[in-house]
Formats: C-alpha cells, structure tokens, sequence
C-alpha cells in the first residue's frame, strides 16, 4: 500500500536523502522543497530530527518527507565559508551531551569540560562528564577538580573502554535518549561507542590530530540505535564543534557558581575581572570557587568578546 503517512526520525541525511526510522521500518526518503525551503541554512533537515513522511514505494520502503516537527534542542557549529561565518546544525533533539576525557594520555583538560558545559547549558542538553581511561595511573590527582565537578550538579562518570568499568553506569545515563560524544581527540570517545554499541562502524585513533578529518572521510553524522533504546551520534566531526553565537551573557550566566556568587557583588554589572567588592573574587580566594574554572571563565568572556578566536 502506498500513500500512508508516518511519523519517524532521521537517522541519517546524506544530500538531499534521508533515511528514516518509523514503527514500520526504514524507510529512504527525498524531502518536499517547500520543506526544505522553509528551513532555511545548508542542511535543512539533520539527524534527530522527527518529520511526517508520506511512502511512496512501501514495497521498496521509499517515501516523501512532508513536514518537518519543531526541534526541542538543537547541536550547531560554527563554520566558515569564505568570509562569512554561518551556524551548521549538526543535529536535531540530542538530549546528552557526552563531555569526554581521560585521566591521562591525552592529558585531562578541564578548560575543554568548562567549554563543553557552556555548550550543553547553551543548548539545553544534559551534560555528562565521562573521564575515560581509568585504568591508567593519575586519576588521584583529579579527585579534587572531579569533586568540584559533582558539588555543582554535574553527573560525572569514570570509564573504562579497556576493562569496562562504569561502563553500566553510562548505559544507564543514556538509555532511550540521544546522545553525541564531544571530548579531545584521542580520549577514547570511538573506543566507548564500540563498547556501547557491539559491531558500530567506527574508526578508532583513525582520525587525524590535526585537520580533526577522518582519513576516510564520512562527515555527515549518523545516529546508531543503543541496544537498550536510545541513540548516540556518531560523527567524527562533533568535538571540534565551536560555541555557535555565544555571548558574555551566556558566559556569565552557564558559569553556574560565578552567576550565583556574582549576586552579591557591589555591582550589578560587576566584571568579576577589576572592580572592588567582588564576591566572585572574595569566593575565588577563600577556595569556594575552584581557579581552574574561574580561568576557563575569563578564557571563554574574552572568546564572547571576539578578542581571540
Ligand atoms: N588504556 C586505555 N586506552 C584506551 C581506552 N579507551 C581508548 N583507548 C585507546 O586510546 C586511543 C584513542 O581511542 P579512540 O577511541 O580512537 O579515541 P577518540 O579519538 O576519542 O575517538 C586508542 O589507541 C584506544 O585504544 C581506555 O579506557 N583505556
Ligand atoms: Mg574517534
Ligand atoms: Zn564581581
């Protein structure tokens, strides 16, 4: 029969076709171009995102996307493209974001957590912190900045993809949501997702350090089906993401602690950098704010500012 209508998900989007997932299978599918004119950008239709189709082809499972459903969240980049800088959704309705270290090798770097978390704040994700590679030596040395990270709110998980610790604890954190992995190149973000996710195509310490490129390169991303529900995306691309459009506000505000012990600054519109009577300064220095993340701060105020790129 063709001609029915459903409703389903892009699992895949590869110029102009669309691979989406309903209760009646997958079906590949071209977009109506009222719908892609309407979304307008270089990829109007992204992974996650939920579209009514109508089939064209049951018996070959082809169909037609119709309409295009409001997006809950959405996971952009910046890129550019000569001289301008336009936003790139990468995907659509991610529920986690997955911030992943290690403990060692490449060295932890909470300044790309403090990124992260900003990002996730910003797009109304759910951030997760994975410190991956706890089988290596020197997570004692991280338990002071971990504790830190739990005391604001942040679940943090410690991982292993080699002998599979916390690796339940993770399955749990993303079971029937969608979820993409962020984190520094070689932090094992592939290695989890092949754990996660038995027979995943991935590439493992295949991408190269310094384009962030692929060797074989498949850009567009992909959302691949958990074995207890849910979705991870997997692109190879997503940790290079930027912060797309960020402000001082937003800086100001997703720094959870600084906008709370900002409150009581002399100032309302305290910099929390010169002026006298500064309550984030005055926390800061009595140990109640941690100088990693007041560092991540000023780094991230002077990238809303446009000072550095
Ligand atoms: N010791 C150890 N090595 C790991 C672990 N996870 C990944 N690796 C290794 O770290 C390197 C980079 O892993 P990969 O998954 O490609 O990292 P990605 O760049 O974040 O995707 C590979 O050599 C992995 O075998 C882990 O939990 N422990
Ligand atoms: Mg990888
Ligand atoms: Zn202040």
């Amino acid at each position: 029969m063709n001609g029915g209508v459903r409703y389903g998900r892009v699992l895949k989007a590869i110029r102009g076709h669309y691979w989406v997932e309903t209760p009646e299978g997958l079906y590949h599918c071209y977009a109506r171009e009222s719908v892609v004119k309407k979304a307008k950008g270089a990829n109007p239709i992204v992974v996650g995102d939920e579209v009514t189709l109508e089939v064209t082809d049951e018996a070959k499972k082809e169909g037609m996307i119709l309409g295009l459903h409001p997006r809950r969240t959405k996971l952009s980049r910046r890129i550019a493209t000569g001289t301008k800088e336009l936003e790139q959704v990468v995907a659509a309705n991610v529920d986690n974001l997955v911030i992943v270290s290690s403990v060692t090798d490449p060295p932890f770097r909470p300044g790309l957590i403090d990124r992260y978390l900003v990002a996730a704040a910003k797009g109304a994700l759910q951030p997760i912190i994975c410190v991956n590679k706890m089988d290596l030596e020197g997570v004692a040395d991280l338990r002071d900045i971990l504790d830190m990270y739990r005391d604001l709110g942040y679940p943090v998980v410690l991982t292993s993809a080699k002998t599979g610790q916390g690796i339940e604890e993770l399955r749990e954190r993303l079971r029937d949501k969608i979820s993409v992995f962020a984190g520094h190149s070689g932090v094992g973000k592939s290695s989890l997702l092949r754990v996660l996710v038995p027979g995943i195509q991935v590439k493992v310490g295949e991408v190269n350090p310094r384009t962030g490129r692929g060797r074989h390169t498949t850009t567009a991303a992909e959302l691949v089906r958990l074995p207890d529900g849910g979705y991870v995306i997997d692109t190879p691309g997503i940790r290079q993401f930027s912060l797309w459009d960020l402000t001082e506000e937003d800086v100001r505000k997703f720094f959870v602690e600084i906008a709370r012990y900002g409150a009581g600054c002399r100032f309302a519109d305290c910099s929390h950098i010169v002026e006298p009577e500064c309550a984030v300064r005055a926390a800061l220095e009595d140990g109640h704010i941690h100088p990693r993340r007041y560092e991540s701060f000023l780094r991230l105020l002077e990238e809303a500012r446009g000072e550095i790129e």
